[in-house]
Formats: structure tokens, sequence, C-alpha cells
């Protein structure tokens, strides 16, 4: 009996439980600006402090929210099923809080920092590295300036060859809490349908994308997820 090959993407409707904001609920803006003004090469070139405070003040909010029962029951089949790759769109630490430890970031971290001229990554969540002011780097003979850790628009997601690789050999391709509206994150669901897996989707709503799944299940991913996985588990515990 084959234990079946399975892939999890979630976005940012996973973590809105635990009291992180996404981008499209709301009026996603910071500051009277559109995020996708903000998270971009662009903006960080024009107003470095602007675009460092907005991550400094999420940065900080990693301090007070906590997983709630969708990143735990992601944590539990982990424990139960080693065939798992947790893929996530989120910047949030909050699955590897919960235990996935193998969690693949595709649009970068907010735990971590990038040296504008080496590109090392450095983990800065003291309670110095939370204040507005600029922070330098360790890396460098002379320090440099550090940079969100973060793929902004217009930049390549990180991972990508190890995400496709996954994608194209799973047996079963769940979302949790995406509205389908970033590429290439969106278009994975394609790709899951062209490898012959079955595609389930999880969410508050129905996302754009909504079309592509085969099963689609609308509520709290901290409500229903747990039941979702409890018979995606039972299915593989049956005899081909
Ligand atoms: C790329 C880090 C190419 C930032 C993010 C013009 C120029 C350049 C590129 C483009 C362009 N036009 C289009 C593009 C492509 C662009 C794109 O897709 N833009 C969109 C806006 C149209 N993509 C890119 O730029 C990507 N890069 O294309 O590179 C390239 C190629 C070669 C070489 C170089 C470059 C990079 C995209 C990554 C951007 N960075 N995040 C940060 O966090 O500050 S994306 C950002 O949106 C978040 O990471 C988030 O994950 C992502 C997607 O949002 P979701 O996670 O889906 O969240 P959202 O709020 O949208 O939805 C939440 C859902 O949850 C909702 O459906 C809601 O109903 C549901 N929900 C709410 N509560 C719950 C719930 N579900 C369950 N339970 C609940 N309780």
């Amino acid at each position: 009996m084959s234990r079946q090959r399975i892939v999890v993407l979630t976005g940012a409707g996973i973590s809105a439980e635990s009291g992180i904001r996404t981008f499209r609920d709301g009026d996603g803006l910071w500051e009277e600006h559109r995020i996708e003004d903000v998270a971009t090469p662009q903006a960080w070139h024009a107003d470095p402090m602007f675009v460092w405070r907005f991550y400094q003040a999420r940065r900080r909010q990693m301090l007070e929210v906590e997983p709630n029962p969708a990143h735990e029951a992601l944590a539990d089949l982990a424990e139960r099923h080693e065939e798992l790759t947790l893929i996530t769109q989120n910047v949030d630490d909050l699955h590897e809080r919960a235990g996935n430890t193998s969690t693949i970031h595709m649009h970068g971290r907010l735990k971590t920092l990038r040296c504008e001229r080496s590109g090392q990554t450095e983990v800065r969540m003291e309670e110095g590295d939370l204040k507005d002011e600029f922070l330098t780097c360790t890396c460098c003979a002379v320090a440099q300036r550090l940079r969100p850790d973060i793929v902004w628009f217009g930049e390549m997601p990180m991972h990508m060859e190890d995400i496709y690789a996954a994608v194209e050999e799973c047996d079963t391709f769940l979302v949790v809490g995406s509205s389908g509206h970033v590429y290439p994150a969106a278009g994975l669901v394609n790709v899951a349908n062209a490898a012959g897996a079955k595609t389930i989707l999880v969410n508050l709503e129905a996302p754009v994308n909504a079309d592509a799944f085969t099963e689609v299940h609308l509520g709290k991913a901290g409500e229903i997820l747990p039941g979702v996985l409890k018979h995606l588990s039972e299915e593989d515990m049956q005899p081909e």
C-alpha cells in the first residue's frame, strides 16, 4: 500500500485566526498605500524607511501572535505522514512554531534579514532589532544595510525548482487560505492537475481559481482543516 505524496500550499488565510491580517480582507492597505505598492524593490529604492517601517511593524506583531488549530493540524499531519511537503506564501513563522520544521517559504520570511551586499541572511529578532532604525549586517567587513528577507512583487519567488518538483510528483495538492491572485503560487494548482493529482481547497470563500480544484471546502481553516486532514489520513490507510 503506497503512502500518498501530499503537498500543501498555505496563504495568508491560514494565519488570519491567529490575528495576522490578510492582504485582501479589509482594505489591504498600509498607511493608505496598497501593499502591492509597498512590497516592491521600487518602493524600497524610493523610500526605504517607509518600507522598513512596514516590515518592522509586522516583525514586532509576530511576537504577539500564536499558531491556530489550522497550523497545529498541519504539524500533526507532518508527524504522521513523512511524504508531506509544506509550502507557504506566508512570511510569518507560525508553521514552524506549530511544529512543521521543514516549511518552504516561497515569499521569504520576516524572521530573517538579508545583507544588501552579500545576499547572506541572518535571524535578527532581538528587542534591539525591532525598532524603526535601519540595521546593518554582521557578514561584511564594512557593515552594510540589511533589507527584509522578503520576495517583493517583481522579484523571483524562492525554492521554485523544489516546489515544481514536489507538485509535479504529488498525489494530493491541498491549498489553505489563499485568494489565488498572486503568481506563480496561484498557478501551482494547474501543475498539480496536469500531474493527475487530487486538488483540494480549504478557504473562507471561493477564490478566483476555485474552479481548478477537485474538492472545495469553504469555512475558517481553524475550524474545518482538522476534519479535512483527518479524512485525508483515513483515505491513506485504505488498501489500494
Ligand atoms: C514574479 C511577500 C517574475 C510580501 C508576496 C507586473 C510586474 C511584475 C510582476 C507582476 C506584474 N503583474 C503580475 C505580476 C506577477 C506578480 C503577481 O502575481 N501580482 C499579482 C498582484 C497580480 N507576482 C510577482 O511579482 C511574483 N514574482 O512574478 O516574478 C520574475 C520572473 C523571473 C525573474 C524575476 C521575476 C512575486 C510575488 C510575491 C510577492 N510577495 N509576499 C509581503 O508579505 O510583504 S505576495 C503576498 O500575497 C503574500 O505573500 C501572500 O501570500 C500573497 C498572496 O496572497 P494570499 O496569501 O492569497 O492572501 P490574500 O489576502 O490574497 O487571500 C487570503 C485568502 O484567505 C482569501 O481568499 C480569504 O478569503 C481567505 N481567508 C481569510 N480568512 C480565512 C481564510 N481562509 C481560511 N480561513 C480563514 N480564517
